[in-house]
Order: structure tokens, then sequence, then C-alpha cells
């Protein structure tokens, strides 16, 4: 029997979107609970990391987004073939969360209104470009990770740090990382991940 799944987070897509694009993609069942900040508080400490997004697994916590989406990863074979495909997957992922890092930084990380333009600024001409170079090398003509040329944790983790991209320096021209774009077409087109698009609630990031 399959286990019982529950996302632990906020109403947000945040870190918690990659797992729930795996759901989507895997149709598996799955409790998707979003807490408020006021809710998070009371519950806080009933959960062993103390941060969020966590997965419950039966009666079992795993923290750290790219915990929760490598396990999963592996439990529904979205790791390409081989060694070099999850080595290559897991250094996009890295790339992916240094560019989430860099951003989350810039927005929650208290820094005043020169600083936020300061950080921003070179996330548009240092973090973001050295990233998504890699992303081109690493990537396909066709924008997949692996040659399996199926969708893996690499590139549903990477096309959600591409979003971010987009809506934290709209003015970004992602026209120059053709590979990148179709990577994002690949999922958001994708006819599952396309119908958890459409219905999941509608949040500010
Ligand atoms: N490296 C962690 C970062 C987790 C993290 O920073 N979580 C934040 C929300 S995105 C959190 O739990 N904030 C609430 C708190 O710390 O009380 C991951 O990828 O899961």
């Amino acid at each position: 029997m399959a286990p019982k799944y529950e996302l632990i987070y906020f109403n947000a897509r945040g870190r918690a979107e990659g797992v729930r694009y795996i759901f989507a993609l895997t149709g598996q069942d799955y409790t998707d609970s979003r807490y408020t900040n006021e809710e998070w508080q009371k519950i806080k400490n009933d959960i062993p990391s103390k941060q969020v997004p966590a997965l419950k697994v039966d009666n079992q916590y795993i923290p750290q987004s790219n915990a929760i989406i490598r396990y999963l990863g592996k439990k529904f074979n979205l790791i390409g073939k081989t060694d070099m495909d999850a080595a290559i997957i897991d250094s996009a992922m890295g790339c992916a969360d240094d560019i989430a890092s860099g951003f989350i930084a810039m927005k929650f990380g208290g820094l005043n209104e020169e600083q936020t333009k300061a950080k921003a600024e070179k996330m548009k001409t240092e973090i973001v470009p050295k990233m998504l170079e890699y992303f081109e090398h690493a990537l396909s003509a066709d924008g997949f990770l692996t040659s399996t040329k199926a969708l893996t944790i690499g590139e549903l983790s990477t096309s959600l740090t591409i979003e971010w991209v987009q809506l934290f320096l709209p003015d970004f021209d992602l026209s120059k990382y053709p590979k990148t774009v179709k990577m994002l077409k690949n999922v958001v087109e994708n006819p599952k991940i396309a119908a958890w698009i459409k219905k999941r609630p509608v949040t500010e990031h």
C-alpha cells in the first residue's frame, strides 16, 4: 500500500511547489496543508525541523525541500537512468538553489531599498547569468537534462527557479537562453503539470 503523504507549507509556491509538481506529474494523492503565519507559529514546535516545507510520510517527517524532492524522485523514478544522469540533475538543482537563495535574501532578508537594488543588480548581471549559462551547457537542444527526454526532478525544480527570475527580475532577457526557455515550456506545458497550474491556489510567489 502507498504511504500517506502530507506536505506542510505556507499558502505559497515558494520552496514547496517542486514537491507539488512531482505529485501532480505522478498523480499521487497527498494532503496539501497550507498554513498561515499565525497557524504556523502554533504548530512549529511539532515539526522536528521547525522549518517548512516538510513532508510527512505516514508518521515520519522529511524536512528540506531538496531532500523531499530527491526522496520522491527516487520513489517515482524521476532521476534519469544512470548515475551521471542523477549527478547532472543534482548539479542543476544546486544551481537552482543558488538562484533561489539569492532571491530569498533579496526579498526577505531585511535589506533596505538601496541594498535591495544592489542585490537585484548582482542577481541580474552575475548570479543568474552564470547559472543560466550552466543550464544551457547541461540541457539538450530540446530542453531536457537527461537522454531519457522525460521530465525529471531536475527540470521540475529548475523550471520553478526560472519562474522566480521572471517574477523578481521582470526585465531580464531570457531569450538569450533558448534551451532553458524550452525546458520551462516542457514543464509548464506537460498536460499534468498544466492541469495543476490551472487549478492550484493563486498566490503571489
Ligand atoms: N533549505 C530549506 C529552507 C527552508 C526555509 O527557509 N523555510 C522557511 C520558508 S521558505 C520557513 O520554514 N520559515 C518559517 C520559519 O522558519 O519559522 C529548504 O529548502 O527546505
